[in-house]
């Protein structure tokens, strides 16, 4: 059968299981948005290329697949890099197709000609310049392959006009993938198991730290029956959220910069930690000469690179976490740790009464009061919750208790303001069924806001909460923190959110008591299509505990007891 380049994309991307494309057309791309017309293929037009890849993202991440965007030469594959880097750093697999300038062209500055492979060699798992029809179908195959295997992460496809016209014989089985080494898959030798098992089997204080790899592996049985079985506390990281349900018995919580100081105080204390699909990023660690001097270390993971990266380790046990969890399991044996938990349950401390929640209504609207109470009227449905970065980001890792991997997505690792509107509407459109929910910043709200145009567009529901305090609120915080509250560059004005979403022909609503806060929630959830709700909080509130960079774990900066900073007290 004979099809042209841009008909043999459609073809394999059809043929790889995708339903869902998020792009934006521009010439060099216009062979393949032709063809496309002729394929089964909702195209969801963005309104910016970066919102396009946080789509595919939040697609990939909500649904366990992969995630497809799609875009043109020039500044429409550079407006791409963020969100590429972004799923880089968090391992999430998505497939960015590009238009390139004819093939004859390339290398003569042609109009939007752009060498967007060199440009995102770094950033993705790998890359294609294909310059033949006859190259299309293999590309294909080959990306979705190496997008999906071992540590997932993007792969980008960069079609030059010409091998979009071009007609070949289309081969499906003759494209079929040959990537060298992505059949085997890394498998942790038995000595090593054997190690780890009398690792965990001696330990009198061990702490399972459970990162992204947990959803990643799909190993959240497995984790669990490690936890009951050693009855080991679970520490998370921020990616690792979900893996073990919050309400677990042995769910401690979150570790790290803005983790729950009892976790950090167990993982200083800990003999032996067993780092289960996570990267040690110096948001978890802290200062890496003090960091757990105790313990001992058992890191299961599926990239070699990653084994003493940051943290030296005793035991690497290289290969996918839900294999080498089962391989693993039977010779674990069932733990007496009563004393380790009480330990921990103890180091608790203060912890309750510096907590926000425990502080009675005051009249101010706290961030963390309304992720909880949005936390109260969803925790029944089957609810996603997106954020961007910055303060709110932190408050709703503490603040709302998720049960099911998978629920909270969020960007981790590059830290990408701007993330949630377009990756909740990925999210959507992966799991239509849930609710979906973007918490956002008011600084990262206006880097993509444009999207809630997509939305409407398309008809994709999702609710927008921002948490507006006025403020590039995290920064600001260090400035308060760490260069004597002057605040350079961080006060942030913004149009009024409500008559905003009016204007995209959504529904807004206004809380700025912590009475609005459930009404607001429960009226958005009952509204069929978008809404956004203007959560006016505190503007000077801070998230604690804090490590500061490099700092040593146990050494946070504590919220003042009793306290709660308002903007009139300072
Ligand atoms: C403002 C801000 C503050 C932050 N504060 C914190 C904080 O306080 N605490 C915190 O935890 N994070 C924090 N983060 C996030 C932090 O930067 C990292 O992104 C996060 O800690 C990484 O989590 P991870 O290692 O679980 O995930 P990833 O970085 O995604 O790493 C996952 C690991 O699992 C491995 N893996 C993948 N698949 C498999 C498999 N099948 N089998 C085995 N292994 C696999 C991968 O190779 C990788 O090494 C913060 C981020 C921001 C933006
Ligand atoms: C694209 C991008 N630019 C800059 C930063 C640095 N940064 C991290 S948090 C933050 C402030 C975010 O402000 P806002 O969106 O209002 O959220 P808040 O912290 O107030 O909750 C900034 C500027 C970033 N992470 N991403
Ligand atoms: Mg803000």
């Amino acid at each position: 059968m004979k099809l042209t380049g841009a008909q043999i994309l459609w073809e394999c991307l059809v043929r790889e299981g995708v339903t869902d494309v998020f792009g934006y057309p521009g010439g060099a791309i216009l062979p393949a948005y032709d063809a496309m017309l002729d394929y089964p293929i909702r195209h969801i037009l963005v309104r910016h290329e970066q919102g396009a890849t946080h789509m595919a993202d939040g697609y990939a991440r909500a649904s366990g697949g992969v995630g497809v965007a799609i875009a043109t030469s020039g500044p429409g594959a550079t407006n791409m890099v963020t969100g590429i880097a972004t799923a880089m750093m968090d391992s999430s697999p998505i497939v960015c197709i590009t238009g390139q300038v004819g093939s004859r062209l390339i290398g003569s500055d042609a109009f939007q000609e752009i060498d967007i492979t060199g440009i995102t060699l770094p950033i993705t798992k790998h890359n294609y310049l294909v310059t033949r029809a006859e190259d299309v179908a293999r590309a294909v195959r080959e990306a979705f392959v190496i997008a999906k295997s071992g540590r997932p992460g993007p792969v980008l496809i960069d079609i030059t006009k010409d091998a979009q016209q071009a007609s070949c014989e289309f081969d499906w089985e003759g494209a079929a993938p040959s990537v060298p080494g992505w059949r085997s898959r890394p498998e942790a030798p038995a000595s090593a198991i054997a190690q780890a098992v009398a690792l965990l089997n001696e330990a009198q204080r061990p702490v399972i730290l459970a990162g992204h790899g947990v959803m990643i592996s799909g190993a959240m049985e497995q984790l669990k029956a490690l936890a009951e079985r050693g009855q080991i506390p679970v520490a998370m990281t921020l990616l690792g959220i979900g893996c073990l349900p919050a309400s677990h018995a042995l769910n401690f919580g979150m570790m790290g910069m803005h983790g729950e100081a009892w976790v950090n105080h167990a993982i200083q204390e800990a003999d032996l930690l067993i780092a289960a699909g996570m990267c040690f990023d110096d948001r978890v660690t802290g200062n890496l000469k003090t960091y757990a001097p105790n313990a001992r270390k058992i890191h299961i993971e599926i990239d070699p690179s990653e084994i003493n990266k940051n943290v030296p380790v005793d035991v690497a046990l290289i290969g996918d976490l839900r294999d080498v969890l089962t391989r693993l399991l039977p010779s674990v044996a069932e733990g007496n740790r009563e004393p380790w938990l009480r330990h921990i349950d103890s180091i608790k401390g203060d912890a309750a009464v510096r907590d926000i929640q425990s502080l009675p209504d005051d009249g101010h609207l706290y961030a963390a009061h309304v992720i909880n109470d949005l936390w109260r009227a969803t925790r029944s449905r089957d609810t996603i919750v997106v954020t961007d970065v910055g303060q709110h980001q932190m408050w709703e890792a503490q603040y709302y208790h998720h049960e099911a991997p998978r629920s909270l997505i969020t960007s981790g690792g590059l830290g990408t303001m701007g993330f949630a509107v377009p990756a909740a509407i990925g999210a959507k459109r992966a799991r239509p069924e849930a609710d979906v929910w973007a918490v956002v910043g008011d600084g990262g709200f206006q880097m993509t806001m444009c999207e809630l145009a997509t939305a409407v567009q398309d008809s994709i529901d999702i609710k927008v909460a921002i948490i507006n305090n006025g403020f590039l609120g995290m920064v600001r915080q260090w400035q308060e923190f760490f260069y004597e509250r002057r605040y350079a560059a961080t006060p942030l004005s913004g149009p009024d959110f409500v008559k905003l979403a009016e204007a995209f022909g959504i529904r807004g609503i206004g809380v700025t008591k912590r009475s609005g806060v459930l009404p607001a929630v429960d009226e958005a959830r009952a509204h069929a299509g978008p809404v956004v709700v203007d959560f006016r909080v505190e503007q000077e509130d801070t998230v604690y505990p804090m490590v500061p960079a490099g700092g040593d774990l146990h050494a946070m900066i504590r919220r003042p007891n009793p306290i709660v900073e308002t903007a009139a007290d300072v």
